[in-house]
């Protein structure tokens, strides 16, 4: 095998014997074959488009899905992954004729089809690893893989607005193109370059799309205070970061006695009228992914993972984690859906059984719910502080957590932070230091979060009406963005970012192994691309204190 599409790649170069993150050599290589085969799609799928052929929602959701599948901690069932290759041989099918005849030449990897025991499969999967085509420019890989997990990370966000209703062609199209793109030897460099940008674009419109669902079903987040020490009963623990699984299983466990607890990601939903409106989603568990193996041993209660970051189940709670939709282990029960509904009965049952804790208790809690609407809402006093002195600077520290011990550089980062500046985080980064103590500004809290990584678009649409507010661009704001990154969603940011032209980002804990050095030159000499050093050297650079 050989991955290195993660942050947690072995020795900062690829995992080459079993994943860091758990993923045998069997799944590595079902995934080589099934983006193989969603290469090819890709090819045919464009082909129908430049006819004006309609691509119907079935073959859009399924090349979403799939891609979804493939992004870290998301899916580690041989099974499941047989399932998709096997699909993907009829969707393929199904647009080589939707295509008709084509004109020019037709990639290898567009038509080939595969064998259908996973024994074969994997024979064949050896042929189509990253790595494979040996001969490869190093930037062609480089520039085919960075738009390659771009669109895993598009995938994840598409995958959560079509289940809500929301699509748009311009998003659903751009995969066909995006993955056509890598088996296509005609583009350069340079096209390639242009490529990403673009889907930077794509992938603004997606995040957009599904900021749109989510307020419009759930409601805009409004700031909230989350319990965050265990109370007394049966409890089901949902993590991961789909919202409708929580509302139906809201639904589901009302009136049962059953109090519902968020984990990771799953923690700003608490800042949503239509779901914290159900007095049984009563708190948030735990930390950060990379903790749950240790925090999950033993548990009373029942764990529902909706989407990534799942991590192998410990023997001590394997019989009480449920995945549903794409998430998979082996197992490990798995939630069926028939009609847009899942039925929970399983793991309500299950959470019954187990009984919950013995005893409250004392209570602590933090405070959510800084999406854009309620950030813009107090924009006017945001603006009057910031041109009256009282606040200096924003950092954003945005991202995703991990095992790395550099990590806590971002820990170190908020707790250097000056005290009249103002913190705002997103996604599972902020698990690190989001329990600590800020204080205020004129009444605003210094610590201000914006929601999961799912919820990109508000960090975005906040420093864009900034800009309009100071009539000057994004990059002359008092703000500074402090990203860490993990896996591919955080890559679709990094693109989405650069394509709006925004520039000097601190991004770490380290560089992606994917990155040439020459790509990386042009993150460097186009958009500043920084990597972090020490927070000290970065806080005075930032704040002009050096
Ligand atoms: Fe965190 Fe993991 Fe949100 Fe990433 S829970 S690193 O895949 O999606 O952010
Ligand atoms: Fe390694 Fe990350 Fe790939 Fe897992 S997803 S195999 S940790 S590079």
């Amino acid at each position: 095998m050989f991955c290195f599409q993660c942050e947690q790649t072995l020795g900062g170069k690829g995992c080459t014997r079993h994943g860091i993150c758990g993923k045998s050599p069997e799944v590595a290589g079902l995934q080589d074959l099934l983006i193989h085969m969603l290469r090819g799609i890709g090819f045919y799928g464009q082909k129908a488009l430049e006819k004006g052929q309609k691509m119907d929602d079935d073959t859009n959701k399924f090349v979403m899905d799939a891609i979804f599948s493939t992004l870290t901690n998301v899916n580690f069932d041989p099974e499941r992954f047989v399932n998709y290759i096997k699909k993907a041989v009829e969707v393929k099918a199904y647009l080589k004729e939707l295509a008709g005849e084509i004109e020019g030449t037709v990639p290898a990897a567009a038509d080939y089809i595969p064998p259908m025991t996973k024994e074969e499969m994997l024979e064949e999967a050896k042929k189509f690893g990253v790595m494979a085509d040996t001969g490869l420019n190093e930037d062609i890989r480089s520039l085919r893989e960075l738009l390659t997990y771009g669109m895993k990370g598009m995938g994840a966000y598409g995958h959560h607005a079509h289940i809500l209703g929301m699509m748009d062609d311009r998003v659903s199209h751009f995969f066909y193109k995006g993955l056509a793109a890598t088996i296509d030897n005609s583009l350069t460099v340079e096209d390639l370059v242009q490529l990403n940008m673009e889907f930077g674009q794509v992938n603004f419109k997606c995040i957009e799309l599904l900021d749109n669902a989510n307020t419009s079903i759930y409601g805009h987040p409004v700031p909230t205070e989350v319990l965050i020490t265990k109370k007394k009963g049966p409890f089901i623990i949902v993590s991961g970061h789909d919202l409708k699984d929580l509302k139906q299983l809201l639904e589901q466990t009302e009136g049962k006695g059953i109090n519902i607890y968020t984990h990771g990601e799953m923690l700003p939903t608490h800042a949503y009228p239509e779901l914290k409106k159900h007095p049984h989603l009563v708190g948030n568990f735990g930390g950060a992914w990379q903790d749950q193996q240790k925090e999950f041993d033993g548990l009373p209660g029942a764990i529902l993972m909706t989407t990534n970051c799942l991590q192998k189940p410990r023997d001590s709670y394997k019989d009480r984690i449920f995945t549903s939709s794409i998430v998979g282990f082996p197992e490990v029960a798995h939630i069926q859906e028939a009609d847009g509904v899942k039925d929970f009965t399983p793991i309500i049952k299950k959470a019954l059984e187990l009984g919950g804790w013995q005893e409250d208790e004392p209570e602590k809690k933090i405070l959510v719910g800084f999406g854009h609407n309620t950030v813009l809402g107090v924009a006017d006093k945001v603006i009057d502080a910031v041109k009256r002195g009282a606040i200096k600077h924003f950092f954003l520290i945005g991202g995703c957590d991990g095992t790395k011990p550099g990590r806590n550089y971002y820990t170190d980062f908020a707790e250097r932070a000056p005290e009249d500046t103002i913190i705002l985080t997103l996604a599972c980064g902020k698990f690190r230091f989001n329990k600590k103590e800020f204080g205020t500004i004129e009444g605003l809290p210094r610590l201000l979060d914006m929601g999961q990584c799912n919820d990109a678009y508000s960090a975005i649409k906040v420093a864009l009406a900034l800009a309009e507010a100071f009539e000057c661009s994004v990059n002359e704001l008092p703000l500074s963005l402090i990203l860490s990154w993990y896996e591919q969603k955080a890559v679709s940011i990094l693109l989405t970012l650069l394509s709006l032209g925004v520039k000097n980002i601190h991004l770490g804990p380290s560089l992606p192994a994917f990155v040439s050095p020459n790509v990386l030159q042009v993150l460097v000499d186009n958009f500043n691309v920084t990597p972090i050093s020490n927070v000290d050297a970065d806080m005075s650079a930032i704040l002009g204190e050096a």
